[in-house]
């Protein structure tokens, strides 16, 4: 493949409803999607970058940046492109910036699919048909609010019930859930670096309510001290922030200090990265779920093919279209084909096309780059 123009877009898409982290408050997404074009055919891959440098260190503005300036350089420089194994070697020396190398190599693996004429998923090696899926809840202003969500959530079948907390806001949660809906449910807190060794006692006050785990607790750049916490808990460490490459993940599980990886693709720098991470956590038994940015559809598109791969084992964020979006810019949208599942879309590439009408009413910056 030689790819000829790529386009930068920047969206704005309003969420339904405000989603609050430990690190800020989302009333909208701003984000990119970037096409790109070979001949007859367009990949497309979309940056799971916030506003705000707060997740990691990388915005949606330095995504556009790094995008402009090197890595669609650095893309127009290869002269064929047989596999996108190619494109995530070619950025290798340019540091970090793993979300602005996820969303240009994601476009790739798209438009790799579609030349072969199979699915994203099939390219990755995936071969699940369908999969299971859950629901990731913010901290509402009560714990009245995130039962009211829990139980709409519950009601539509999801799989899996992941609640963000932050010290002042954690027990009392949790234990409203589990005295209103019960043991059963598949509950987990995800708590986004929020805590300090210094919290163990609440920590370990939560492992009193069979939890599936509990994500990130500590520093988002802490792989040592997690080891500290599991080794205190019953319930599994999950890593988010902390992991961005298959040898951050190999050094944490060697130091026994997760059980459980979210692999987003955004975060590890793109596809290739997330499959080796995937691989290596299977050799090691760990199982790995797909975490979310509140992707839209192409997004989300990605992270399903992505979750095809068998090592995931736990349900992950990916939920439909309409938890977030009133109108999505993929049609379909993405909904659920039986309670709390997702069909892995078998048409070439990430299986969705581009509803035009509601991108172009997301759009407020486009730019085009030809080689
Ligand atoms: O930590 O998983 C996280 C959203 C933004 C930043 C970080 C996280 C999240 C989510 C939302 O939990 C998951 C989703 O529904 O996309
Ligand atoms: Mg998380």
């Amino acid at each position: 493949m030689k790819i000829n123009q790529i386009d930068v877009h920047r969206l704005r898409m309003p969420l339904k409803s405000p989603f609050e982290t430990s690190f800020g408050r989302l009333t909208y997404k701003d984000f990119l999607v970037v096409s790109v074009h070979s001949e007859d055919l367009i990949g497309y891959g979309e940056s799971a970058s916030l506003p705000f440098p707060i997740y990691n260190e990388e915005t949606t503005g330095t995504v556009s940046y790094m995008l402009k300036e090197f890595l669609i350089p650095k893309l127009f420089s290869i002269d064929q492109i047989d596999h996108p194994e190619e494109v995530s070697k070619a950025f290798e020396p340019i540091r970090r910036n793993n979300m602005a190398k996820a969303t240009l190599e994601g476009a790739v693996w798209d438009l790799y699919s579609k030349r072969k004429g199979i699915s994203l998923a099939k390219a990755l090696g995936g071969y699940k048909r369908e999969i299971e899926v859950g629901v990731s809840i913010g901290i509402e202003p009560t714990v009245e609010e995130v039962l009211e969500k829990v139980e709409r959530f519950i009601y539509e079948g999801y799989k899996k019930i992941k609640v963000k907390i932050k010290p002042g806001f954690d027990i009392e949660p949790i234990r409203a859930i589990r005295e209103r809906f019960g043991q059963t449910v598949n509950l987990m807190a995800d708590a986004n670096s929020a805590y300090t060794l210094d919290h163990m006692h609440v920590l370990k006050e939560l492992d009193q309510y069979n939890l599936l785990m509990i994500e990130q607790p500590l520093a988002h750049d802490d792989i040592i001290d997690h080891s500290l916490v599991q080794e205190q808990l019953n319930t599994p460490i999950c890593l988010d922030e902390s992991i961005h490459s298959v040898e951050d993940a190999r050094k944490a599980i060697e130091l026994g200090s997760c059980k459980i990886i979210n692999i987003k693709t955004g975060r590890v720098g793109g596809l290739m990265e997330a499959k080796r991470i995937h691989d290596f956590c299977k050799s090691k038994n760990i199982p790995v779920w797909c975490g979310g940015m509140l992707e839209a559809g192409i997004g989300r598109a990605h992270n399903i093919a992505l979750t095809s791969l068998d090592n995931f084992m736990i349900p992950g964020d990916t939920s439909a279209s309409d938890r977030y979006w009133d109108l999505d810019i993929v049609v379909p949208a993405v909904i659920l084909s039986s309670p709390g599942k997702l069909e892995v879309p078998d048409y070439p590439g990430i299986g969705y096309e581009i509803n035009e009408e509601a991108f172009n009413r997301y759009v407020v910056e486009r730019e085009t780059f030809t080689n």
